[in-house]
């Protein structure tokens, strides 16, 4: 390859990295004949990250320059602001209050759209796979994704004319194949395909000094790192979907992450706050403890401007430390920071998104962290890259756009599946939460039980375990589907004096059941699936061996032959005769103990 064998848009895309200042990609060329195909490649490689970054390398290289220069003079984006406690409504008790958010988020269902973020690889798990296929639960073994796509359909059931819920899923390199391939050969978990939009997130060129050079492996080798999951919000942009969507009447987009079976439970009454407050931003929260390493929302306050942001913990110590609290970031009577735990969860209104997407090209809040060789800043140890954080929006809000905070119970909303065992355990010998496969889905049922015990049932709780040295508490497992209940009050209208033991296992499928009079002893286990037009009720006690927790062996542990799924939590559940109730044609019927 030589220069007249260049192509016009190559030609332009040399001259235009030229201009900004990066020769050295194109110094030490060999002589044509020697590499073309590395070359090509390593052209094809360049026009592919400048097509995907709104204004091109040039614009990514004038960004990295800007935030570069800052860095090194030590600016800190926080500089003049002092925190104090942010604007929250706190939804962690099921009360009247509760109640009334719920009906009004319902309400919003038909102009909602669910964004799902799941770029991320998942490294501190090493699960060899996607982690939307990893099951939540393993008494059914519903993959997140199955889990995510019955909360959509359930919420179409609630409409009072049902359309489809917009599911975005932001994809990457890592796990793009993967998640089509299990959306495809799932037939879309019941979704229609048309309802499911797929964005892929690029790799952003890695950066080796101040002058934003971008950064070379070897010859014709450019070096890429993942610019992180504020992404989506460029994606939006650039697709024109955002736009799209809110010409068909989506008045909101609710942001959830890869592995978070609670999620839904939060989402209704959520909803029904972004709406009655008019927030433009909601940030779904649950009481922290200081220091823990989850970010913290504040209200930062510098002269007129005020803003409501998370705070990475790292930088929120400090920052209190220097204005209002010389202690640092204390508990309050209840043990909790003064600022709640972002868990990532944002509700979003479509119509200032859309203003700001189009303000901003979808460029939101990037930052840079280079580690420097010394103090003189003039060189790195490693190659860095601008980031993003989808949190990270409201940076870009004027005084006229409202922020919102909405507490959740932590274990109601949130328990992420991020850590392998060994760090699990660790994790729980200091007291900070292991968020493994086993607490994931601890608390999935923890959070069953919490909406079992709010209809007035008898929920006993068996006593937490170890295994591996990560917490499990082993029941009573409860699983409420989305399709039977996605409020309290729904929950509410469909048992009467019912009870559960410890160890027993409840699972309820479809919307049309309802419970009288049941009781499940021992380890007794009751499993009840209708479909739509089919009418159940249950009635009386029921007495079976259920499901055995069954600890895995160190060679069950260490064998291929056991899926990964049930090694990365180190038991599974054994059936030893569940009652099983399965109703696939409308119909009335009655179960009892003995039919
Ligand atoms: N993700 C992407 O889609 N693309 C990417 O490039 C990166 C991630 P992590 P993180 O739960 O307590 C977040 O890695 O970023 C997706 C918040 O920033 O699990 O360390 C990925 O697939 C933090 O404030 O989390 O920390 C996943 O779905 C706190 O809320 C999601 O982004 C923290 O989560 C999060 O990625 C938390």
């Amino acid at each position: 390859m030589d220069k007249e064998s260049l192509n016009a848009s190559d030609r332009k895309l040399i001259a235009k990295l030229v201009d900004a200042g990066q020769q050295h990609l194109f110094a030490d060329w060999d002589a044509p004949g020697t590499a073309d195909e590395a070359k090509a490649a390593f052209l094809a490689l360049l026009k592919k990250t400048d097509k995907s970054y709104p204004g091109g390398l040039a614009g990514y290289i004038s960004n990295a320059r800007k935030l570069l220069a800052e860095a090194k003079r030590g600016e800190n984006p926080f500089e003049g602001f002092v925190p104090h406690h942010p604007n929250t409504i706190d939804l962690t008790a099921f009360d009247a209050t509760y109640d009334h958010y719920e009906a009004l988020g319902q309400k919003q269902f038909d102009k909602v759209g669910i964004v799902l973020v799941a770029g991320g690889l998942g490294e501190r798990l090493g699960y060899n796979g996607i982690k939307l296929d990893i099951p939540v639960e393993v008494v059914e073994t519903t993959p997140y994704i199955a889990h995510y796509a019955a909360c959509l359909k359930a919420m179409e059931a609630r409409m009072e004319s049902p359309r489809p819920v917009p599911f975005i899923i932001m994809v990457s390199q890592d796990t793009s194949a993967k998640t089509l391939q299990t959306l495809e050969s799932n037939n879309y978990f019941g979704l229609r395909k048309e309802q499911v939009h797929i964005l892929k997130q690029e790799l952003v060129p890695a950066i080796s000094d101040n002058d934003g050079s971008l950064a070379l492996k070897e010859k014709y080798e450019l070096i890429l790192k993942p610019h992180g999951h504020g992404d989506i919000h460029m994606l939006f942009h650039t697709s024109g979907l955002a736009a799209k969507l809110e010409k068909e009447g989506i008045e909101h987009l609710l942001f959830i992450q890869d592995t978070n079976g609670q999620v839904f439970n939060a989402i209704p009454a959520a909803l029904g706050v972004s709406v009655e407050k008019g927030y433009d931003f909601n940030s779904i929260a649950v009481n922290r403890i200081p220091g823990e390493a989850v970010g913290g929302l504040a209200k930062l306050v510098r002269e007129e401007r005020e803003l409501t942001l998370n705070v990475e913990y790292n930088q929120l110590d400090p920052m209190l430390r220097a204005t209002v609290s010389p202690e640092g970031d204390v508990p309050n009577d209840q043990g909790f920071s003064m600022f709640p735990g972002n868990i990532n969860v944002l509700v979003i209104r479509m119509a200032s998104y859309v203003r700001i997407l189009e303000q901003s090209q979808g460029i939101i809040a990037e930052f840079v962290n280079p580690k420097y060789d010394d103090e003189s800043k003039t060189s790195f140890k490693k190659p860095t890259r601008l980031e993003t954080m989808m949190q990270d929006l409201p940076k870009l809000f004027g005084p006229d756009e409202k922020v919102g905070v909405t507490i959740f119970d932590r274990r109601w909303s949130f328990s992420a599946n991020k850590n392998n065992m060994t760090d699990a355990a660790a994790k729980h010998a200091v007291d900070s939460p292991p968020e493994s496969a086993a607490t994931a889905e601890s608390d999935f049922y923890l959070a069953g039980r919490m909406r079992l015990a709010a209809t007035g049932t008898k929920v006993d709780e068996a006593a937490e375990e170890l295994i591996l040295g990560v917490p499990l508490t082993p029941g009573p497992k409860v699983l409420l589907r989305p399709s039977f209940a996605m409020t309290l009050a729904e929950s509410r209208e469909k048992f009467s004096g019912c009870s559960i033991s410890g160890e027993a296992t409840l699972v309820l499928d479809g919307k049309d059941i309802s419970l009288e009079e049941v009781e499940l002893s021992g380890h007794s286990a009751l499993i009840v699936k209708a479909c739509d037009g089919a009418k159940v009720t249950v009635k009386g006690a029921f007495e079976n061996e259920g499901f055995e927790l069954v600890k895995l062996t160190a060679e069950e542990l260490a064998s291929d032959s056991v899926p990964e799924y049930l090694r990365i939590r180190g038991y599974r559940f054994k059936n030893r005769g569940a009652a099983t109730y399965e109703f696939d044609q409308p119909g009335k019927y009655v179960v009892g103990a003995s039919s």
